[in-house]
């Protein structure tokens, strides 16, 4: 009786030890993708947003948070891109107040002259660019892309753009910077991620600088 519990025990902590192996092993073989972009001109383009989506499944995220603060009289960053569902707070490190806004269909925002920490952040439950500004300050702007998966990067200033692990399958690489024409549907693709990761050149049909 006693012996059995003590090997049932052994059997379930060789298993528990095996998945965490198997696990380790899965996560080590799945590399990140850096995706480059350059504008129509081939010059490399900052702040464009890359992200990958599964055909067909959004992803919504119910936790995420992120911050766009006030400084200088500017919103910082200039480019955020979150996930769907993510609430963002506008924190106004600034000793003036601003009057945060947007009148973007993806999500209409008032946060009415403030100084500090607005009461509640803003949720952002619906995928588009979200472009927002200041009622006192006109030049203020900052733009908000936000995209139905948790594949998503910026490029920095070499316009590399490195996304998180994405497990192997087909996605729709999609690539959307703020320079982009209003009108113009966000430049996508068809890649297929495997186990190395994908390395690839995004090249823009507008210019960027
Ligand atoms: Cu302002």
């Amino acid at each position: 009786m006693h012996r059995l519990r003590i090997n049932s025990c052994i059997f379930t902590l060789l298993s528990l030890v095996y998945v965490a192996a198997s696990q380790l092993v899965a996560g080590a073989a799945h590399a990140n993708s850096v995706i480059q972009v350059t504008d129509s001109s081939g010059q490399p383009v900052q702040d464009a947003v890359v992200y990958a989506e599964l055909a067909g499944s959004p992803q919504i995220a119910k936790t995420a948070t992120a911050e766009i603060q006030q400084k200088d009289k500017k919103f910082m960053p200039f480019v955020t891109v979150v996930q769907t569902g993510t609430s963002i707070s506008f924190p106004n490190n600034d000793t003036v107040r601003h009057h945060a806004y947007s009148f973007s269909p993806a999500k209409p925002f008032e946060l009415k002259l403030y100084s500090g920490k607005p009461a509640a952040p803003v949720i952002f439950d619906k995928s588009g660019t979200v472009i927002v500004g200041c009622n006192i300050h006109d030049q203020m702007v900052a733009y908000i892309h936000i995209v139905d998966t948790p594949y998503f990067a910026k490029t920095d200033a070499s316009g590399a753009a490195r996304l998180p692990a994405i497990p192997a399958g087909k996605y729709i690489l999609k690539t959307w910077h703020p320079k982009q024409p209003a009108s113009a549907p966000v430049q996508e693709q068809n890649i297929q991620i495997d186990s190395n990761g994908l390395n690839l050149t995004v090249k823009l049909n507008y210019k960027a600088g």
